[in-house]
């Protein structure tokens, strides 16, 4: 197997079910004979889902897997050893809501950008937006595909070393809860996960020195596919 673009191999997911982490079982990569690989998953409010045999996942991969024996297996209701699904989605629904009352009357001057993400493509829906050295900026992010992306912008030049923190928080327990965006100051601002179908809006002033300041989805598997770029004139 071939592989590129930080594409984690063969595996079996279930894309409906994102929070409190992506469904997805180890992934199986290179030459080898049958492994089984299991996961576990609390279905919620959800009528139906999807088991995803995937080959790829967050790159591109050219070679053969077989998937065989599936099993979905009832495990009962949850316990409370799961991590409660619902508190963190109520908490990040509270925080969008807020910031966007708070913006509707103190920022009014700021000048709107929007970006937006290709349904299924792992793309944002622009390669660039341009604003002016030190403006008030208002960021429209609108979640328009079906699973969960956030917005960081960085400094110049500092998106390999954003990646390689983005892939070190695949491990960090506490990488959901901070929205997976990595602890460092090449983080300039940034749009929390938004949820598919959700909108929020950062307000902040735009970088008084001109340049190329990259915009990244930092959600697990995503940096390498999912840049923009805050171009300051
Ligand atoms: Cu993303």
């Amino acid at each position: 197997m071939y592989k590129r673009q930080n594409a984690l191999g063969a595996l079996i997911a279930v894309p409906e079910i994102q929070v409190p982490r992506p469904v997805l079982t180890i992934a199986s990569k290179g030459t080898g004979s049958w492994v089984q690989a299991r996961t576990s998953f609390d279905t919620g409010q959800l009528e139906q889902i999807s088991i995803a045999c995937v080959l790829g996942s967050g790159g591109v991969v050219t070679g053969t897997a077989w998937f065989d024996d599936l099993t979905l297996t009832e495990l009962g209701p949850a316990d409370e050893r799961v991590t409660d699904p619902l508190a963190t989605t109520l908490l990040h629904v509270v925080a969008q809501t807020s910031v966007g009352l708070a913006n509707a009357d103190a920022d009014s001057d700021a000048v709107v950008i929007q970006l937006g993400v290709v349904p299924d493509v792992m793309k944002y829906d622009r390669t660039e937006l341009t604003v002016r050295a030190g403006e008030k900026v208002r960021l429209v992010f609108r979640n328009t595909d079906h699973m969960q992306h956030n917005a960081l912008i960085l400094k110049p030049g500092r998106i390999d070393a954003m990646g390689a923190l983005a892939d070190q928080m695949l491990t960090d327990q506490r990488a959901l809860s901070r929205n997976y965006v990595p602890d460092s100051p090449d983080v300039l601002a940034h749009v929390p996960l938004v949820n598919p179908g959700e909108t929020f809006e950062l307000v902040f002033m735009a970088p008084t020195a001109p340049g190329r300041y990259p915009i990244v989805c930092t959600f697990p598997g995503h940096w390498r596919m999912m840049q923009s770029a805050l171009v300051v004139q």
